[in-house]
């Protein structure tokens, strides 16, 4: 079949600082080509809605399917399928991805026929399955459909994480990928699933929990493949099994591989295994993203994030003596006050590191989309971005957008200060020569994109489509309700510890 693959929009607030490539959607376009099919992609985060267009004329695809990892592109996503649709009714049209995955029912729903089905769960194993019963039938039993004939069975899990190879020679604009001064960066996934449990987040109930590793030797194979000098790492947390991350550093050695490197981790990892991050600064880690979430004990809590105030403060001091230059976020909630705007800037100009700033907001998938107890104030999907009060906030919204920009500001002018500028200097010159424009373009942005004004304005739109109603329990509810993919339980002896339960 002729399928047509799309990730929507980049999202306006988290543009600024990267767009990267759609590592998902690469492996699903992969799938999909190892079953036969001839497939095109196109990247409405670097491509004009124009190119789509023109590619739903020429192409005149059998099938089109949509990346759905985030809720903000939902209303995005249904109004393509209904273009689509309208033009040929014959297209065969499907959405996949993390967010979409939660909410499956409601988004077929709301999308009235112009969309025949949604995958949950994992798209490499689904694809082909899902592609045959288009032409030939029987969407009912594929594992992970949801369609007009129902529920399929449960979802499958991708035996091994070597194959298939994301379908990178598929995308077009490569060189508009990048984060920072990482200008242009490619992707690259070594392990799947996060064995904690934050309150806030999906990325473990997607995968039931589970954590899988790439083959050290595949991994090193494919980075060997890529051809920019920059890679982000998109592991929810790297670097958990230390033998892993120095299988592939060793891997690369061998190779003798050397770009620069983004990675995401948690502070309790880099303090229990500093020679895999020390081994991976000679390979060329420059930064790290660390979710701190809270400063103070009790915000930490809340999160279950398991760590304590004083191990973050020692993981960033571990960081900054092994010379890697860390991003930190913290989440915002409602809640706040002035006073606690005014302490976090405090806190955020007494470091070195970036500090990132996101709303607290509850997603499907998540346990506080449950516990929550805060009703909504808005079910717009396009305002669960992390930069928008999706809850009650306790100084007037306005005010709340006020005191965030301008912490956001303080933080901004921070990073990009005079103690950076040099620096910030030297490598926009060396980028600007080598054509990538991608980290210039984002120093000159901040002060339209974050702008009380417009975040204000942005809950004044007229709303379309909405997120479900949660349904709200006054204890979190069974984890096995929350998860997309399950796994069999381990026998009870090999049962690890509850701080990194599934290691
Ligand atoms: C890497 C990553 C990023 C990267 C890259 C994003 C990109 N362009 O792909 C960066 C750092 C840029 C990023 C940014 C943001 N992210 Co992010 N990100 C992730 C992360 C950690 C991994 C995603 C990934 O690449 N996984 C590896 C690939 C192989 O898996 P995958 O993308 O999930 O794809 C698989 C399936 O989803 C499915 N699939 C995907 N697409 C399709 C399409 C079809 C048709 C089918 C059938 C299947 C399918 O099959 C794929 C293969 O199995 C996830 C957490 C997670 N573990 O999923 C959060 C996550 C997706 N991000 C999240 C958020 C909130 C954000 C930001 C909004 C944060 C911010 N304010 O800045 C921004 C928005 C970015 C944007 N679109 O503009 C949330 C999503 C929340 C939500 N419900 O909407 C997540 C779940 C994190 C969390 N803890 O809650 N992110
Ligand atoms: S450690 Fe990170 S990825 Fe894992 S559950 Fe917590 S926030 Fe999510």
């Amino acid at each position: 079949m002729r399928v047509l693959l799309v990730h929507p929009s980049a999202l306006m607030y988290s543009e600024i600082f990267l767009r990267l490539e759609p590592l998902g959607l690469e492996r699903v376009a992969a799938a999909a080509r190892d079953a036969g099919h001839q497939v095109r992609v196109v990247d409405l985060q670097v491509l004009s809605r124009s190119v789509l267009d023109a590619e739903l004329r020429s192409f005149a695809p059998e099938a089109l399917g949509i990346s759905l990892n985030y809720l903000a592109n939902i209303p995005e996503a249904i109004e393509i399928a209904r273009r689509a649709k309208a033009a040929s009714p014959g297209c065969f049209v499907f959405f996949g991805g993390h967010s979409v995955s939660f909410i499956a029912e409601h988004v077929l729903r709301q999308a009235e026929g112009a969309v025949d089905a949604v995958v949950r769960g994992e798209g490499e194993p689904a694809v082909a399955p899902l592609l045959e019963a288009a032409r030939d039938g029987g969407l009912g039993t594929v594992p992970g459909v949801v369609s007009a004939e129902g529920r399929g069975p449960a979802p499958k899990l991708l035996d091994s994480l070597d194959r298939p190879r994301p379908a990178r020679d598929l995308m077009r604009k490569r060189n508009r990928y990048f984060i920072g001064e990482l200008d242009p960066c490619a992707s690259i996934e070594f392990t799947r699933g996060c064995p904690w449990d934050c309150s806030f987040c999906s990325a473990w109930t997607f995968y039931g929990r589970s954590y899988r590793k790439s083959s050290p030797e595949a991994a090193a194979e494919e980075m060997a493949s890529i051809r920019e000098p920059n890679v982000f790492i998109v592991d929810d947390v790297a670097f958990i099994k230390p033998e892993h991350g120095d299988g592939i550093a060793a891997a690369l050695e061998r190779r003798r591989i050397r770009k620069r490197y983004y990675l995401e981790t948690r502070s309790d990892v880099l303090l229990r295994n500093p020679e895999v991050f020390e081994r991976w600064t000679r390979l060329g880690l420059r930064y790290m993203f660390l979710g701190m979430e809270a400063i103070d004990a009790e915000g930490l809590d809340l999160y279950r994030k398991r760590v304590s105030p004083d191990d973050n403060f020692r993981a960033l001091e571990a960081a900054r003596r092994m010379g890697i230059m860390v991003a930190i976020n913290l989440i915002v909630d409602p809640a706040w006050d002035k006073e606690r705007f005014r302490v976090v800037r405090e806190f955020a100009m007494s470091v070195p590191e970036i500090v990132h700033l996101t709303v607290m907001t509850p997603y499907p998938g998540t346990e506080i989309w449950h516990t929550e107890a805060r009703q909504l104030t808005t079910r717009d999907y396009r305002l669960f971005d992390i930069q928008h009060a999706v809850v009650p906030t306790k100084l007037p919204l306005e005010e709340f957008y006020r005191e965030l920009v301008r912490t956001q500001a303080v933080l901004n002018r921070k990073h990009l200060g005079l103690r950076n500028a040099v620096g910030a200097m030297g490598v926009l010159g060396r980028n600007l020569l080598r054509g990538q424009t991608n980290f210039a373009r984002m120093l000159w942005k901040f002060g339209r994109v974050y702008n009380a004004d417009r975040q204000m304005a942005d809950h004044r739109r007229p709303v379309r489509y909405e997120l479900p109603v949660p349904e709200h329990r006054a204890s979190p509810p069974r984890r096995q309700e929350l998860f997309i993919h399950t796994r069999p339980a381990p026998p009870a002896h090999r049962r690890p510890a509850p701080e990194a339960d599934g290691v």
